[in-house]
């Protein structure tokens, strides 16, 4: 028997495994991961328990929902058509409705019930992109970029918006879930892309980071769009008047630029982590000119630190201190803030970004037991962890000492040259956490505590190559509290506060829990935020798949 439980491990996997118990007898994720039907027209779910009236608005997801048209098939799941759906919530009560993303590619392929237009796992590719990172690749405009944004609903000067992480986006109807038009960040500013995790100011601006390459090199972009003009009438169509880009930072390695998904911001800096993911620039116009084989283009590198590129987001300067830490990969930023001249930032990582998966279809639709099992101790498991960078480093600041020095953090800095910080990270976590397969799709209190000091966020744990578990973290105290049940496998947790919040945990987190046991189970699951208890259920009589990631609009 090949693989399996003696395949030789390197040092770093023989420490995670030591660490994370191996997974036995998994569960076949297959029918998360079918194509289902869209449902337009809002329909009742049968309410169990009680959603507290004060819930109004709407709890929209995106994710991929259609495989294959006709005979064609789709060998990669982030190549799947995107679907949006809506959970309307008033009064205690609960409508469902979803639709598909009419992209271009949507319209073509179901127009000739084909796959006309070629994608990055799917057709383009003559060996299909080997990792979570296939999207990265659309940002250079390769053959032709996706409008088919799958991951995020964002928002821009009050208008939500689909986005992946390529140059297109779609307006789209967060009512209706109608497909407006398609927007090309390339027309307002000098971006070929944008993440699908922007973060959104408090006086309305919205900030993301995108991607330049040109002559003069290969740039890391600060994007900030301004709140909408209150005195303005509202026009129905995409407003970017005053996009503007704040900051560029240049690729530390010209021709090998980092992956990113996502930023932190504080109230006073974004900081850009350049992580050793890298794209072989030089391999890739190969790729383009020859035809050549897509396989290694995007590498994992771990003989280059991590870098953390500290900018002020107000003036748009760039620290000059080189901040660095030991190689490292992260998709998911958990929070930021800055505290008494240092500032502390969150995220969730894994040290071997060689193992963060092969998301193809096939791979997800694996059998139960020994197959599934095989696949997911072959991942990554992602874990919690803090950094702290120090805010004032000068000339004084001496060296080879810690400069962390409140007793709270036991993350270090040190200045081992001048102008160069090398920081080892605190474990945002116990081993309890190790028993939950680790955590994905961090969310907190955005509103009151995005930027700011706060103590609790909410994830997913991952036992399973989809997540089985929903998990509330105390970061003060590393105390977890768990929603858990057999066969339910739950989707990003999305926190609405109270209305008379008075603690950053008075509110509802809600999550939409699916099941491959059953036929049609759906549910919209509401729980009080601060016990992690259930309040109520809102059961949808059909198929919903696996998907990436939500809000809550309250605006209806
Ligand atoms: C719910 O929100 C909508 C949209 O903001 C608003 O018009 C409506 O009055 C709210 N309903 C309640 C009961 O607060
Ligand atoms: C991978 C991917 O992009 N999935 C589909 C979404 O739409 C694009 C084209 O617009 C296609 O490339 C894919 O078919
Ligand atoms: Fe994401």
């Amino acid at each position: 028997a090949s693989g399996e439980a003696n395949t030789p491990l390197s040092p770093q996997n023989e420490n995670k495994q030591d660490r994370c118990p191996l997974a036995r007898g998994l569960e076949s994720m297959a029918p998360l991961v079918r194509s289902v039907e869209e449902t337009p027209d809002p329909i009742p779910t049968t309410i169990t328990g009680r959603i507290p009236s004060w819930v109004n608005g709407s709890f929209l997801r995106n994710g991929p929902g259609k495989f294959e048209f006709g005979k064609d098939r789709y060998t990669h799941w982030f190549d799947g058509m995107a679907m949006m759906h809506r959970f309307h919530i008033s009064d205690g009560d609960v409508t469902y409705s979803s639709r598909f993303l009419r992209s271009d590619s949507y319209i073509h392929n179901s127009e000739k019930n084909r796959i006309v237009v070629s994608e990055f796992g799917t057709v383009a590719m003559p060996d299909p992109c080997k990792n979570i990172f296939a999207r990265f690749f659309s940002r250079f405009q390769i053959p032709k970029a996706t409008d088919n944004a799958s991951v995020n609903f964002v928002k821009y000067k009050g208008d939500y918006y689909v986005s992946t992480e390529t140059n297109y986006m779609r307006r789209v109807d967060p009512q209706s879930l109608e497909t407006k038009e398609k927007v090309d960040w390339t027309q307002y500013i000098a971006v070929n892309s944008a993440t699908a995790h922007p973060h959104y100011s408090r006086d309305g601006a919205t900030y993301n980071m995108g991607n330049s390459y040109g002559k003069g090199g290969f740039f890391y972009n600060i994007i900030r769009v301004p709140p909408p003009d209150e005195t303005a009438a509202k026009a129905d169509s995409p407003d970017f008047a005053g996009a503007e880009v704040i900051c560029s930072i240049p690729a530390a390695e010209p021709r090998k630029p980092s992956y990113y998904h996502s930023f932190v911001m504080s109230e006073n800096y974004i900081v850009f982590i350049e992580q050793p993911i890298k794209l072989d620039l030089l391999k890739f116009m190969l790729y383009r000119i020859q035809g050549k084989s897509f396989h290694k283009v995007m590498i994992w590198e771990p003989k280059y630190d991590t870098i953390f590129h500290l900018v002020n987001r107000h003036t748009g300067k760039v620290s000059k201190v080189r901040y660095r830490a030991a190689p490292m990969f992260t998709l998911h930023q958990i929070n930021a803030y800055e505290d008494n001249g240092f500032l502390v930032m969150d995220m969730c990582c894994g040290d071997d970004g060689d193992s963060i998966g092969d998301f193809t279809l096939e791979n997800l639709r694996k059998g139960s037991g020994e197959e599934m099992d095989k696949f997911y101790n072959s991942l990554c498991r992602n874990l919690p962890r803090r950094y702290v960078l120090p805010l004032t480093v000068d000339q004084k600041t001496p060296l080879d000492q810690n400069l962390v020095t409140l007793n709270s953090f036991k993350a270090t800095a040190t200045m081992t040259k001048p102008g160069e910080v090398y920081m080892t990270h605190e474990e945002l976590h116990d081993d309890e956490l190790l028993q939950y397969g680790g955590l994905e799709f961090p969310q907190i209190n955005y509103e009151k505590h995005n930027g700011r000091p706060y103590r609790y966020f909410y994830s997913c744990g991952f036992g399973n190559v989809f997540s089985d578990s929903l998990l509330k973290m105390d970061v003060h105290t590393k105390e977890l509290k768990v929603w858990r049940y057999p066969g339910l496998y739950p989707s990003e947790p999305v926190f609405v506060a109270s209305p008379q919040a008075t603690d950053e945990d008075d509110g509802v987190v809600m999550s939409v829990i699916i099941t491959p046991r059953e036929e049609k189970s759906t549910f919209l699951l509401v729980l009080d935020a601060k016990t992690f208890t259930e309040l109520g259920r809102a059961e949808v009589p059909v198929n919903v798949p696996y998907g990436t990631h939500g809000v809550f609009n309250e605006m209806g």
